[in-house]
């Protein structure tokens, strides 16, 4: 059977060595640098940040996407075949609706926002999940300095021990120099194992739990001794771009 990849803005997700949010955690100040998370799709965003997500399909089915950690605003998602983005904002309603999950239409796009205040690593994925392990995958890296030398609970540490995932360092679990990018995994596996799926779900659920257990209080502080960038009323336009899967 072929591996079919497919791809936002011609990157395919891969799975790496070492759990994005141990790489967040243990990398210090390098963990603004998308580098150092290897070929998981990573987006930097800034603590506060309104994030906007356009997501462009240009494949000739609909896709639903899924984010995790947040609700996000749906402002706009027209039909089937409308094409791209038009790069302009325009009569978006003042209430819009709020959902974790939006199918964006076949050769059509969708227009996302939502406020960076929820620090974490969080998955950006078609909820399709043989789409998930074709790649169909980006990861939003949210206020990193919020992360750095964020603590684990002992049975995560002793649950990726047990499995032999190393828990710090870069993408391939290099401690000494994070932008060494010797071991990163760049070729994605050869069959379909349903494994990738396994370890996004194990991460998933792990965020989820410290998501829950934060009062709506803490939500607005960050942990890290770094100053946020002072870049509160920006708007970040985060063009994704679907593409159709090819055989590799
Ligand atoms: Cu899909």
């Amino acid at each position: 059977m072929p591996w079919y990849s497919a791809y936002f803005n011609n990157v395919t997700y891969i799975n790496q060595k070492v759990p994005t949010l141990y790489t967040a955690a243990t990398t210090g100040e390098f963990n603004t640098n998308p580098i150092v998370y290897g070929e998981v799709n990573p987006f930097i965003v800034n603590y506060g940040d309104l994030v906007q997500i356009v997501v462009n399909n240009i494949d000739a089915a609909a896709h639903p996407f899924h984010l995790h950690g947040h609700h996000f605003q749906v402002l706009d998602r027209p039909r089937s075949g409308t094409g791209n983005w038009p790069h302009r904002d325009v009569n978006y309603a003042s209430t819009p609706v709020k959902r974790d999950t939006v199918t964006v239409m076949a050769n059509s796009f969708a227009v996302l926002r939502f406020r960076a205040d929820n620090p974490g690593t969080w998955l950006f994925h078609c909820h399709i999940e043989w789409h998930v392990e074709m790649g169909l995958t980006a990861t939003i890296i949210e206020a990193p300095e919020c992360l750095e030398g964020l603590t684990f609970p002992a049975d995560h540490i002793a649950a990726c021990q047990k499995a032999g995932i190393p828990y710090q360092g870069n993408a391939a679990g290099n401690t000494q120099n994070p932008l060494d990018t010797t071991g990163f995994i760049t070729v994605p596996p050869t069959d379909y194992t349903g494994l990738v799926l396994l370890c996004l779900l194990s991460l998933s659920l792990s965020q989820t739990g410290t998501n829950q257990s934060r009062s709506p209080q803490s939500q607005l502080c960050c942990p890290s001794q770094r100053p946020p960038p002072a870049s509160c009323s920006k708007v970040n336009v985060v063009n994704w771009m679907i593409r159709t899967w090819t055989t590799r």
